[in-house]
């Protein structure tokens, strides 16, 4: 992520796009021939899942649903698993291996403000509590870069009717865990830890948005989020909070991280559009991790027929940032 005040965590605009041509196809393929890449990917990934020893892996893979698409192939799971954003362990795209200090059991759950009766719930059980499957979605960084990947999770709807909102709760406010021992990024003390996201309930409870534990049919690298993290594929990448303890349902809309660091540059909506630029970048194509060319960026990321219609009674708020 980009922020506009001078700051030590600042990175600047040009910063962004060299960090791809790593990425890009034909070095990967370079790569690969060499037998540099898939051999590092494969112990790398398969690395983790065994330390993990988690708990859900057998439930994996889920049921495949195809009622949502994606525009492109799928990402190679080697770099949607190693250029990733979370800035608890650090602010370069290199976190896969920080990222790992993470312990992800016991990871509990905690369910709180306006709801019928407040519970905490740990992961394992609330994973056999809800419908899983697997659905292919578009994920697009306010930083003008995408993938498409193969999450595993379940609709943000079964958590939603699972904690029995009352009847004045507008929004659901997320939050990621908080231990500033394992996780170096959390000890600087100019951020808004902890990342905090939010969405309106009918956001939340739109059949696209999907709670994710997984991808690529196994359990979530530490580095993408695990052990729970959102994917809203018609929004910015920002929205989708990682390593998520709390679901708090309140009536005040919620301040996200970056919307406390930076308000005139990352809002509250932030639904994906071409035509409105970031103050300090064009959004109209992005960069597709793994391919050399850019591709012009859609509104709504794609996603308009399901999303279109929570939008248009709303009124001079700024919807595209
Ligand atoms: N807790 C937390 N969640 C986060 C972030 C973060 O820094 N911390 N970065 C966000 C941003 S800007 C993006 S683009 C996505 C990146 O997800 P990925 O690493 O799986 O691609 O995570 C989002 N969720
Ligand atoms: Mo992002």
């Amino acid at each position: 992520m980009l922020i506009k005040i001078k700051r030590g965590w600042e990175k600047p605009e040009s910063a962004v796009t060299p960090e791809h041509l790593f990425w890009n196809r034909r070095q990967l393929i370079k790569g690969i021939a060499a037998g540099s890449i898939l051999a590092g990917g494969t112990a790398l990934l398969g690395g983790d899942a065994v330390a993990q020893a988690d708990p859900s892996s057998s439930l994996y893979p889920f049921k495949k649903n195809d009622k949502y698409k994606a525009p492109r192939p799928v990402t190679p799971e080697m770099l949607a698993a190693t250029y990733n954003n979370y800035y608890e362990f650090g602010s370069s795209k290199r976190i896969y291996e920080a990222a790992k200090a993470l312990p992800l059991r016991p990871w509990e759950v905690k369910f709180s403000g306006m709801i019928e009766k407040p519970f905490t719930l740990g992961i394992d059980d609330l994973m056999k509590k809800m419908p899983l499957e697997e659905r292919v979605y578009a994920h697009r960084c306010v930083e003008a870069w995408s993938m498409v990947v193969p999450w595993s999770g379940f609709a943000m709807k079964a958590l939603v009717e699972m904690a029995k909102p009352l009847a004045g709760a507008k929004y659901v406010a997320m939050k990621t865990f908080m231990n500033p021992k394992v996780a170096p990024g959390q000890r600087a003390a100019w951020y808004p830890w902890p990342y905090t996201e939010g969405l309106t309930i009918e956001e939340a409870t739109n059949e696209l948005t999907l709670l994710v534990t997984g991808a690529y049919g196994k359990p979530l690298p530490h580095s993408m989020g695990s052990p729970l993290r959102l994917h809203t594929p018609w929004k910015y990448g920002f929205k989708a909070v990682k390593g998520v303890v709390s679901f708090e349902f309140t009536d005040k809309r919620p301040k996200s991280f970056w919307e406390e660091l930076q308000a005139s540059e990352y809002g509250f909506w932030a639904n994906v559009n071409p035509d409105v630029p970031h103050p300090r970048w064009s959004q109209a194509q992005e960069t597709v991790l793994g391919q050399d060319e850019k591709v012009p960026t859609v509104i709504w990321n794609g996603y308009g027929e399901f999303v279109a219609h929570l939008y248009k009674d709303i009124k001079g708020e700024q919807l595209f940032m």
